[in-house]
């Protein structure tokens, strides 16, 4: 049997990671988080697609893509968290699991950030626990698909 297929999106400037900030997001760059989140999927008789972009509508895109091959979406959608409606109805239309997942607590930081428009479209959220959230996230998934 196939594995299922995973959409891991990365949203706008994360491709930065590694490079800059490295005291609100670590040290590790993207690509690391996404062999992590490889890995584990891997464990668990999953596969990870990854999408990055800093452009709202290849997000959008890609989540409409995920409506035909994917079981579930892990998402980080960077700063389009706090304001993309158009991605939070893309999300809503996709029907498996969709896993929020940034790598600092937004909650803790500017009050600006303490607004997520994807929580509520999201089966959870994993913040604030660095890189060890792709790990979380690829295990919740796996829980949620079981
Ligand atoms: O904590 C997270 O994962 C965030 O989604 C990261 C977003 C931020 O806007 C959210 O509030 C929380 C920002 C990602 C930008 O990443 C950078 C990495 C290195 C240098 C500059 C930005």
């Amino acid at each position: 049997m196939t594995d299922q297929l995973v959409l891991l999106l990365s949203g706008p400037n994360l491709n930065l990671l590694g490079d800059r900030e490295p005291d609100v997001y670590g040290s590790a760059t993207l690509d690391d988080h996404v062999a992590v989140a490889r890995e584990t999927a891997q464990a668990h008789g999953l596969t990870v697609e990854h999408v990055q972009s800093n452009h709202e509508g290849e997000l959008i895109d890609a989540i409409h893509g995920a409506r035909a091959n994917a079981a579930a979406i892990v998402i980080n959608p960077g700063a389009f968290t706090h304001s993309s409606w158009a991605i939070h109805d893309a999300l809503a239309a996709f029907d498996g699991p969709i896993v929020e997942l940034h790598l600092s607590n937004p909650d803790g930081r500017e009050a600006w950030r303490r607004t997520s428009v994807v929580a509520p479209v999201a089966t959870g959220s994993i913040s604030g626990f660095g890189g060890d959230g792709y790990r979380l996230a690829l295990d919740a998934v796996a829980a949620l698909l079981a």
